[in-house]
């Protein structure tokens, strides 16, 4: 998609008229406008008399559409369903929550559903919960056909019993009214497909997978801002199966969880270090699915990046964003004894990127990579690569060279997709943090001995330059790179990439994938989910009602879940693991339902900031088969296969992954 700048203009002058006529009309979209509503009519499940659902298309959001309450109530679920009279492309939705100083009605849990006739209806395009309050919630899908869109509210979002639903207005968004919609196809599923979107009462600035299968998000101490506030955090729970998306306010731990480090533990719990509150650590355990304070920092620090070792402490480095600038140094948590220990020898300086800001941006978000021997290999953003030897008392560092030609590239991207030969992609970032051009560059690097400088190949460029996108390691061994914006500049969404893009290692090249529905740039995230779908969210958090909130994720599908008739794969299964907890070097079988070409393991990923040091894959060797029996053996070297959680996945012939079963690899 390309903007022009006249239609940029266009757009910046009419928003300064409506902004005069009504402050209810809030920014517009570059890759969506608001359908005309004239002729519009509205219906519902039930209505109190005076609250009419046509209240929801007068553009007064003072007058609602409420369920009834007097005499009785009607219990939930509620639903609003438009006429838009004729078929549109539609990809957006706008719910305008009562705006008349009242809250009753306001909805939680809900689902959108689409209909060309009335009678069938689509499964749901979006579902998930909204955030209690009466700032206007928008959200974007994939380009689709509809005459009627259907809003089901499941829950009230103030009142865990209360039976009403309210809406003040609904407003239906197109990427082009004009377009006619029986010419409208989608991608092929060539390209993958973005499915559903998942709507959430915070903005996913990080998130992490959890051993139970539930996702846990947050944003900072209020839902979509951050900076004004210490001692609390907002986090939503999404679990896949039941679709349920449950927010939560942690404050037990006091600590304000905003542009942190995270690492998953051996344990599978999530490590979450400084950020807003930038000495405190959190984690969240799953088994008793709560946060408890862990020993603070030593050094305050936030967008410092973290990384899980071999035998199972968590190192992390640099973090001038928070808690003072400069003198970052590395530190080590040891989960055993509950401790960080400074690591002086672990030097940020050579890793200091040469960014206009200075070093309150030059030491953030390193690409950090446990490997073997206990060491760290950071590959950057950087142009300097190093090694970080955590052992000992004091750590030490050892320069690895560079990264070939590629500048600085503060919020790139960093992969590793094949752990056993220490293979790792590099993808886009910028010279500086912010007002900086990104790049398309991509590079290989391939590790050797621990403290050599490794092999670094110039790849083929992306499409694309980027910079705030998401890499995510897939089980196959190709790597998805998500979102962006091909000029870095913070809490904007301008120059936003919504290709997304797909590496093949064994080809060396790059394919074009669908486009993502919205942009997906500063703070948002990615994530591969165990059924073999990738998680986008997120982008924004910089002030109530801004349009670069995005409260929301979308789920990919990549091509690898389609036959080439455009219809799902049949996914091969996994029948048994003969064991689920296993150490390094450990042999083992996997029985599957029909024949399977490979198998990896892709361990447990957690993001925020574009740093995702938890997940790389590891591609498993099968040294025997009996039938649908397999004989695996996990790799000896506890560098390669950090402890904790893994998705095991078989992959059939015809490239397509089962869902994950789930590993526990135990520290040596
Ligand atoms: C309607 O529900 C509310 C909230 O549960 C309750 O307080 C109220 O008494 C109910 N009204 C009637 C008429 O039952
Ligand atoms: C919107 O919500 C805020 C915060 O709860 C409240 O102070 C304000 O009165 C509400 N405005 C309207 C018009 O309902
Ligand atoms: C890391 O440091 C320890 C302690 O000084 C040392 O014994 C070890 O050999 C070092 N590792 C490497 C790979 O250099
Ligand atoms: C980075 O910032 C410096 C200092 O402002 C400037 O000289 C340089 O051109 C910038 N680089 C890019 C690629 O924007
Ligand atoms: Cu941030």
């Amino acid at each position: 998609m390309h903007f022009h700048s006249n239609f940029w203009t266009f757009k910046v002058l009419c928003l300064q008229t409506i902004l005069t006529l009504s402050q209810f009309v809030s920014a517009q979209y570059s890759w969506a406008s608001s359908i005309d509503r004239t002729g519009w009519t509205a219906t519902a499940d039930s209505y109190q008399e005076g609250y009419e659902p046509a209240k929801v298309l007068d553009g007064d959001p003072q007058t609602i559409w409420h369920t009834p309450w007097n005499p009785t109530n009607k219990s939930l679920p509620h639903w609003i369903q438009i006429d838009m009279k004729k078929a549109y492309v539609v990809n957006g939705f706008r719910y305008k929550p009562r705006f008349d100083h009242g809250s009753n009605g306001n909805i939680g849990q809900h689902t959108i559903t689409l209909s060309n006739d009335e009678s069938t209806w689509s499964n749901p395009i979006q579902f998930g919960t909204y955030l209690n309050d009466n700032t206007t919630k928008t959200t974007f899908f994939s380009s689709t056909t509809a005459r009627y869109i259907r809003l089901t509210a499941l829950t009230e979002a103030q009142g865990q019993n209360n039976p009403w639903s309210s809406v003040a207005e609904i407003e239906v968004y197109s990427p082009d009214a004009s377009m006619d919609p029986s010419e409208f196809a989608p991608p092929p599923t060539s390209q993958g497909r973005w499915d559903v979107t998942v709507s959430m009462p915070i903005v996913p600035v990080a998130g992490a997978l959890t051993e139970t299968g539930d996702i846990v998000f947050w944003s900072a101490y209020l839902p979509d801002e951050f900076g004004g506030g210490t001692g609390s955090t907002q986090t939503s729970v999404w679990n896949p199966e039941s679709q349920i998306v449950t927010p939560r306010t942690i404050s037990n731990t006091q600590h304000d969880m905003f542009c942190p480090g995270i690492s998953l533990d051996a344990n599978g719990r999530i490590t979450v270090m400084g950020g807003n509150d930038n000495k405190r650590t959190s984690i969240y355990s799953p088994d008793s699915s709560g946060w408890i304070a862990a020993a603070p920092l030593n050094v305050g620090r936030g967008y410092q990046s973290s990384a899980t070792v071999a035998d199972g402490r968590i190192f992390t480095i640099g973090g001038s964003w928070s808690g003072g600038h400069g003198g970052k140094n590395g530190e080590i948590y040891d989960p055993g004894s509950n401790t960080w220990t400074l690591l002086s020898g672990c030097d940020v300086e050579p890793m200091l990127t040469n960014d206009a800001g200075g070093v309150y941006r030059a030491d953030n978000h390193a690409w950090l990579f446990a490997y073997k021997s206990s060491s760290v290999f950071q590959a950057g953003p950087s142009r300097k690569m190093n090694w970080y030897n955590v052992s000992g008392d004091t750590g030490s560092w050892k320069a690895a060279g560079t990264r070939a030609s590629d500048p600085d590239s503060m919020c790139g991207n960093a992969v590793m997709f094949d752990a056993v030969n220490g293979l790792i992609l590099t993808a886009g970032g910028s010279p500086n943090y912010s007002d900086s051009d990104a790049t398309a560059n991509t590079h290989l690097i391939e590790l050797g001995a621990v403290g050599d400088a490794p092999a670094v190949t110039q790849l083929p460029s992306m499409s694309h330059a980027r910079a705030f996108a998401n890499g995510v390691a897939l089980p196959d061994g190709t790597v998805l790179i998500v979102g962006g914006q091909s000029h870095a500049e913070p809490f904007t969404d301008t120059t936003p990439v919504f290709a997304t893009e797909l590496f093949n290692p064994s080809t060396r090249e790059w394919t074009t994938l669908a486009n993502i529905a919205v942009p997906r740039t500063y703070h948002s995230i990615a994530l591969l989910l165990p059924d073999a779908t990738v998680l986008s969210g997120g982008g924004g958090l910089n002030g109530h009602d801004r349009p670069e909130n995005h409260f929301d994720l979308q789920v990919f599908s990549p091509p690898y879940l389609f036959k080439d008739d455009g219809t799902r794969a049949v996914r091969p299964v996994v029948v048994l693991v003969s064991q689920t907890e296993m150490t390094p070097g450990q042999a083992f079988t996997v029985t599957t339902d029909g024949v399977i070409a490979t198998f990896s393991l892709v361990r447990y990923g957690s993001a925020t900031h574009t740093v995702n040091t938890d997940q790389r894959r590891v591609p498993l060797e099968v040294s025997g088969r009996l039938g649908t029996v397999h004989s695996l053996t996990l790799p000896e070297d506890p560098g390669v296969l950090i402890p904790g959680y893994w998705m095991l996945f078989a992959i059939n012939e015809a490239g397509v992954p089962s869902v994950a079963t789930k590993i526990k690899v135990l520290p040596p």
